[in-house]
């Protein structure tokens, strides 16, 4: 048996209950094997066995107390996967589905799309299964301060820097960067996403979703097409969703769908990004308010919002939300290009389906790396305790896009297909990781 498969082999059996995770694993292996396969240091040095295995995994429990005065507990986990070329970074996630399987997909995906960045950060992930849906201001902050009680013990601005994720964005990060510096009284740049009166970047709130869209450009036009006139569905309504949905609208897009947990508008006319704003930042409501208030949009409660024709597909709200029948639907109605905003959101099947139909598709990994990359710059600038302007942090985000869109494309093209994007990000990744990680030993 061939050295990946029998690891495959061995990590499916370890992780057997954790499907997302071995989709994720899964997804990496299947594609960097000509890199694998034609360098026997890969083996020699248990590469694929310690890349798939996480440095070291943290659970904790969370007590808190409700505005009842109830005391609830929920769990909290840290996964610091892999440190080869800098810190552990990533971020939090704050849902009711969070488990190991989902923090150890997450954190594996970072490590490579870190890499890709071309900044000197690691790979990690963490969150907890509390539900920030309907909980008061109080119970926030009194959730983040336990959080970061135990948090404290285990991350700090050169070993592990988080950040925000699902449910976690300023309000989050403040009250955890809050309890940290209570804790050890240090005051270092150890979360990332801060407020920006006390050490947050600007445009690393815009940062994944302009990213998004800034490598979804460099690929149509790498590819003799634009992003102007372009009909864009946009899944999600929290961060990456609003800020991908800005800057399509700003390159000439039209973006005609949004979606949250609980249903998705259609507005033909365009979005109004300014209701949708005040629905989901200001009030914190729910997608449905958008269609009480602006007469040209529908709401509908059931089916996703990929049955809507468009040009161009940003599956932003979370993983494995656009499956096969979502990818033909999409196809049928004659989609050019499909870019990743959540991780993993769409299923093997659905990136399959893309792939043989020739539409060009951006993986997450790559798509929505702009925010991690944002944050490694308001870590640079914590480091040289000074700020730069939002044209400054947005020109290097564009620029580190078209660095990863380039690497991408060239192993795409020296090891695949020159628009199979999924190898090229996986290998590109992988690539600058495995060197390092030879090159310190075991
Ligand atoms: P937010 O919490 O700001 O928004 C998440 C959005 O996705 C909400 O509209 C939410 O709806 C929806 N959503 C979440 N879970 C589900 C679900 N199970 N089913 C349907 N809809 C769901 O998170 P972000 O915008 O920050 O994150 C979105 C995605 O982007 C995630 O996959 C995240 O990992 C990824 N990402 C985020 C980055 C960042 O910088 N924030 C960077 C790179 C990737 P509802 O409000 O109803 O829950
Ligand atoms: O998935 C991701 O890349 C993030 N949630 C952002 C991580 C970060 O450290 O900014």
């Amino acid at each position: 048996m061939k050295y990946i498969d029998e690891v495959r082999q061995t990590v499916a059996a370890r992780n057997a209950d954790q499907p997302e995770f071995m989709q994720a694993v899964d997804e990496v292996l299947s594609t960097i094997r000509p890199v694998v396969e034609s360098n026997d240091l890969y083996k020699q040095n248990a590469i694929l066995e310690r890349i798939t295995e996480p440095d070291r995994q943290i659970m904790f429990r969370i007590p808190w107390t409700d505005d009842k005065g109830n005391l609830r507990v929920n769990r909290g986990y840290r996964i610091q996967f892999n440190n080869a070329i800098g810190p552990y970074k990533g971020g939090l996630r704050l849902h009711p589905s969070v488990n190991l399987s989902i923090i150890k997909f997450l954190g594996f995906e970072q490590i490579f799309k870190n890499s890709l960045t071309g900044l000197p950060i690691g790979g990690g992930k963490g969150g907890s299964d509390f539900d920030p849906k309907g909980k008061s201001e109080r119970e926030i902050r009194d959730f983040c301060q336990s959080f970061m009680t135990e948090l404290s013990r285990h991350i700090g601005a050169d070993t592990d820097v988080p950040a925000g994720d699902i449910g976690v964005g300023g309000r989050e990060i403040g009250y955890m960067f809050g309890q940290y510096k209570r804790i050890k009284n240090i005051y270092e740049g150890v979360l990332t996403g801060k407020g920006l009166t006390y050490g947050g970047s600007l445009t690393r709130t815009e940062a994944t979703g302009y990213g998004l869209v800034y490598i979804v450009e460099n690929m149509l036009n790498a590819n003799g097409l634009g992003i102007k006139g372009k009909t864009v569905a946009i899944s999600g309504s929290g961060n990456v969703a609003i800020y991908a949905a800005q800057k399509a609208m700003q390159l000439g897009a039209k973006v005609v769908t949004m979606s949250d947990s609980n249903g998705w508008i259609y507005d033909p006319k365009g979005i109004d990004l300014d209701v949708v704003r005040d629905i989901k930042e200001v009030k914190r409501g729910r997608i449905k308010e958008y269609a009480d208030r602006v007469k040209s949009a529908e709401y509908h409660d059931s089916g996703r919002v990929w049955q809507v024709k468009c040009d161009i597909a940003l599956p932003c709200a979370t993983q494995n939300e656009l499956d096969v029948q979502d990818a033909k639907q999409l196809i049928a109605n004659k989609v050019i290009a499909v870019g990743e905003g959540a991780n993993m959101p769409s299923t093997t099947e659905a990136i399959n389906a893309f792939q043989s139909s020739d539409v060009l598709f951006m993986p997450a990994k790559a798509a929505n790396a702009g925010g991690v990359a944002v944050s490694a710059l308001e870590m640079s600038q914590n480091s040289l305790r000074l700020s730069w302007t939002f044209d400054e942090v947005d020109e290097r985000l564009k620029g580190i896009m078209k660095g990863i869109f380039e690497k991408t494309s060239d192993a795409a093209k020296t090891y695949a297909k020159p628009t199979d994007y999924v190898s090229g990000a996986n290998i590109a990744g992988f690539l600058k990781v495995a060197t390092a990680m030879i090159a310190q030993g075991v």
